[in-house]
């Protein structure tokens, strides 16, 4: 018989830790016991999993006991002060924040793209998903850095709520309402109104003018594709869509290629479904990639106004495919090559 593991889920009740149970489930995760953890407020509710109720505890320092593997999306300051102590129990931290990302004893993994990162996990005992936006962006571009060489990236995103948590889910459906009634539109998660709006501010600023999610998108991208020479520049834009992030993207390569090879080499790439025929209106949308898993491309044309540019729209659903699919990827890969013997 094969193996199966403990799983913990910490920061359970939230948009990402439901989903990562959804997707255990969903991908038939080898789980032998999972323990749901979340803060004091929340232990004592119920969530389902195969089939079953299974109670929220409170998350504490003895959380991680026995535990094989565990997945944390409960925000940067619970990842920083209870990944090591989970370590020091045995238990391997896949983190969803970006508190241990650019850690250079810690591998910043993408499993279609860098799996053997995993490696690393034994410095530490952690290894990080990376941020949304970033995820999907080196699925659609690690292709082409390996045929072409990438030079310079330069990406504007259209980023759902859904990125914010419940809370901003909630606030543009209440927003929307609100103003479609003729009713004045409350705000509380951003610091303007999301609804029929665009905001060109995710995370906090920077002296520098960039916003910490533009900033992660760059630094991250370089450590995963294990290249510091790429230019890489980044706006991040919220817009009032639930789920899924789109980003417009544009690269300049090395060698040349043309927008028919980048289309063969998407097309055999892994997590890639390129949807690219505008004569039948086909193109990646952020109502079609919601509940996937795949990072969808399309609109892929030469640049003209540079000797090697190309230009891309990538779409991938944000709660999965940039949080809890890559996480449970990252255990499967943990589960099969590292922990099975
Ligand atoms: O806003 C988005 O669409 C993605 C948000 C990510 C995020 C939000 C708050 C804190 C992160 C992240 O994953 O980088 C963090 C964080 O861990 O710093």
């Amino acid at each position: 018989m094969s193996k199966s593991f403990n799983v913990a889920v910490a920061g359970a009740t939230g948009a990402v830790g439901n989903q990562v149970i959804t997707c255990l489930e969903d991908r038939d995760f080898p789980v032998k016991n999972l323990k749901l953890l979340a803060t004091r407020r929340s232990a004592g509710r119920k969530l389902r999993f195969k089939g079953e109720e299974l109670p929220v505890e409170e998350l504490t320092e003895s959380s991680f006991k026995g535990v094989d593997i565990g997945i944390f999306s409960a925000g940067g300051a619970i990842s920083e002060k209870y990944a090591p102590v989970a370590a020091k129990d045995g238990c391997i931290v896949v983190d969803n924040s970006a508190a241990w990302r650019m850690n250079p004893d810690v591998p910043l993994v993408v499993p279609e793209v860098n799996p053997d990162a995993v490696a690393k996990y034994s410095d530490k005992g952690i290894i990080a998903n990376p941020n949304c936006s970033t995820i999907q962006m080196v699925v659609a571009l690690a292709p082409i850095h390996k045929e072409a060489g990438i030079k310079r990236i330069v990406v504007s995103t259209y980023q759902a709520v859904s990125g914010t948590g419940k809370k901003a889910i909630d606030e543009l459906y209440n927003q929307t309402k609100a103003i479609l009634n003729s009713l004045e539109p409350e705000k509380k998660v951003y610091p303007h109104r999301i609804a029929f709006n665009c905001l060109p501010h995710i995370d906090a600023f920077l002296e520098s003018g960039y916003t910490k999610e533009e900033m992660k998108m760059v630094d991250e991208t370089k450590k995963i594709l294990e290249d510091d020479s790429i230019g890489i520049t980044a706006t991040t834009i919220r817009v009032p869509v639930f789920f899924s992030h789109s980003e417009s993207i544009n690269v300049e390569t090395d060698r040349p290629i043309t927008p028919d090879e980048v289309r063969t080499l998407l097309e055999n790439a892994p997590g890639v479904k390129v949807v690219d025929d505008p004569s039948k209106n086909l193109y990646p949308m952020a109502i079609d990639a919601a509940g996937r898993d795949e990072t969808f491309v399309g609109r892929i044309r030469a640049d003209e106004s540079v000797p090697n540019g190309i230009n891309l729209w990538v779409v991938s659903d944000n709660i999965r495919k940039g949080a809890a699919t890559n996480a449970v990827q990252i255990a499967e890969i943990l589960a099969q090559d590292y922990l099975s013997n």
